[in-house]
């Protein structure tokens, strides 16, 4: 397999992903500052022009959310990443269905904003990112209300989608997740998988 990828929270979930099935890849660095993602050969296998991008035999895919999935679907027979149970199965899918049009988009926008000086932001992007931000962090802690140790129960793909964005906020320390100690909890869970530490610190 080979992997079209950058050191970026949607690179870093497929990243996840082959470390927990124990997958060997290629791991083709794109250079998204020089603008490479746009470049004719890239774009002719990902019309979209963003990573990650999941090559296996002939297939190509793109779409974080698609490729876990799909390893899911085809290299996951012990159900590592994907549940098996129709129940749990579903409930994943809908938790990475909701991080890729939720969390993934705010604060995507939201961190491109802060990135910016001070005097080129937009001061309404800026706030109706981070109340949305807030908003899906206030959903993710009632998810987790129950005890469970992981969004599905089981570790699956819904965490996967998830942990690649929260740990910059983890690590900045933001009010808005560490006044959340059972979200701080889940994402401590999840920092200390094997797989996670290799894709952050290996
Ligand atoms: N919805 C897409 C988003 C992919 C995405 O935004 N990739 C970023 C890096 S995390 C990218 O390639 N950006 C380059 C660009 O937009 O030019 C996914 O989940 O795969």
């Amino acid at each position: 397999m080979r992997l079209y990828t950058a050191s970026t929270p949607n690179g870093r979930k497929v990243q996840i992903a082959l470390a927990e099935l124990g997958l060997p890849y290629e791991a083709i660095p794109v250079d998204l500052h020089g603008g490479a993602q746009r470049e004719s050969w890239f774009t002719e296998l990902c019309p979209n022009g963003k990573i990650p991008v999941l090559q296996d035999g002939d297939r190509t895919i793109w779409e974080s959310g698609a490729i876990l999935l799909y390893l899911g679907e085809e290299h996951d027979p012990e159900a590592r990443i994907l549940p098996k149970a129709s129940a749990r199965r579903w409930e994943a899918i809908q938790l990475a269905f909701f991080q890729a049009a939720g969390l993934g988009p705010n604060l995507g926008r939201l961190s491109e904003q802060l990135q910016r000086p001070p005097d080129r932001r937009n001061p309404e992007t800026v706030a109706a990112c981070t109340h949305e931000v807030d908003r899906i962090l206030g959903v993710l802690d009632r998810i987790l209300e129950d005890g469970r140790p992981f969004l599905t129960t089981e570790f699956s793909i819904a965490d996967i989608m998830h942990y690649p964005w929260l740990q910059p906020v983890l690590a900045l320390g933001a009010s808005q997740l560490t006044q959340r100690p059972r979200v701080v909890d889940w994402l401590h869970r999840l920092e200390a998988r094997p797989a996670v530490q290799e894709v952050f610190h290996g």
